[in-house]
């Protein structure tokens, strides 16, 4: 690759604070890529109060046609039913193909923020299917409103998702896939995703026979998540149980402003915060930008630019580890712009 164009879609809320800050640390790490080039892009619910739509054409266009990644913000989105509104995001997730969330839960070693066990996890969301399919219907009967969902799980979606989990977990040490699900009551759809993920090895010609197997139901596997997270390894799990699990995951290294993700596909990849638009502190300065900044080094990752998402990584956790510099998430004082240059600078020392 001669360049590298990024797409950045702030989108909402702190969405708009922390992705200047993940942009900037790209930019601080540029000797190690191809000349980069950025295009701001637009979506969310700011924008569908604008113009009438959440993800406008031009946005997809630009992403499909100029850019090689993008990052994504957070979006606001309503709870209630809106009309003519859905998810920017999880339009985007189906428009590009992105089906895996790839969502690394990592305690920061000697950092004051994570208490208890050290946590190094990763979950593995599927991002396509699911009850995210949203068909939902809502009627009328004799006995009052009566709603009902589509939940889908596909064959395909299940063996790709287990694939990245079972790729994902040869590299690391403990070689471990735990499948989540509820077979138990869900026997047809979560039984569906349990067969599928289980027969990846079968399907993979050997490549896996090192990766050991296991399987916890959803709710014993939050459990155990807040007893002892270090039996996990690579979590894979159907899109709402992983949405679930990983905000709770985020709980035990000490706040969802450290949590970074990838939505990956076979093509594109998208950075992105787990955390959403936080209404209750957008526009006070403080928002963590730790999540964003290591969503743009997980991104440059996946493309491979493993010299450049170390430089960014280091410079993280030498700013969480000593507790000095943090924002209010992690019990600090310290602006979204303090820690930003903070990070910045350390990531400058480093080519010294
Ligand atoms: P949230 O993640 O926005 O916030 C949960 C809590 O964590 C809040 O107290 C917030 O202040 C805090 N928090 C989150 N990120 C932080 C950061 N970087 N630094 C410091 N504190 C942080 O979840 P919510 O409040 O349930 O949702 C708010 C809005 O975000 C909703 O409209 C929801 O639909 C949307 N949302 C969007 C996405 C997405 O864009 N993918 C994901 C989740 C929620
Ligand atoms: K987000
Ligand atoms: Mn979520």
């Amino acid at each position: 690759r001669k360049s590298l164009t990024i797409g950045l879609i702030p989108a909402d809320g702190i969405g708009r604070e922390v992705i200047p800050a993940a942009r900037d640390a790209i930019i601080a790490v540029k000797s190690e890529l191809p000349e980069l080039k950025f295009i701001d892009l637009l979506a969310g619910w700011e924008t569908f109060t604008r113009t009438g739509t959440a993800l406008p054409r031009e946005t997809v266009q630009t992403l499909k046609e100029q850019c090689d990644c993008a990052l994504f913000g957070s979006v606001s989105s309503p709870s209630r039913k809106v009309a003519g509104y859905s998810s920017p995001i999880v339009a985007l997730r189906k428009e590009l193909d992105l089906y895996a969330n790839i969502r690394p839960v990592v305690s920061v070693q000697g950092s004051a923020v994570a208490q208890g066990p050290t946590v190094d996890l990763i979950v593995v969301r599927e991002n396509t299917e699911c009850l995210y399919v949203k068909d939902e219907n809502l009627i009328q009967t004799e006995n009052g409103k009566e709603a009902r969902a589509t939940r889908l799980i596909t064959e395909r979606a299940s063996t790709r998702i287990g694939k990245i989990a079972f790729e994902l977990a040869k590299a690391r040490p403990r070689k471990l896939v735990t499948i989540i699900h509820k077979s138990n009551v869900l026997s047809v759809t979560d039984g569906l995703f349990r067969e599928s993920v289980r027969a990846v090895p079968a399907v993979s010609g050997g490549k896996y026979d090192d990766v050991t197997i296991e399987e916890q139901l959803v709710d014993s596997a939050v459990y155990r998540l807040f007893r002892e997270p270090q039996i996990f390894d690579v979590m894979v799990a159907p899109n709402l149980y992983g949405d679930i699990i990983s905000d709770a995951a985020a709980a035990l290294v000490g706040s969802l402003g450290v949590i970074p993700s990838i939505n990956a596909g076979d093509d594109f990849v998208m950075g992105e915060p787990v955390h959403g638009s936080a209404p209750d502190i957008a526009g006070k300065g403080i928002a963590n930008p730790v999540a964003s900044i290591r969503s743009a080094a997980l991104m440059l990752r996946h493309l491979g630019y493993t010299s450049a998402a170390d430089k960014i990584d280091k410079a993280v956790n030498d700013t969480l580890a000593p507790a000095k510099l943090l924002t209010p998430d992690l019990r600090g004082t310290a602006s979204t712009s303090q820690v930003t240059d903070h990070i910045m600078g350390l990531i400058e020392k480093q080519y010294a």
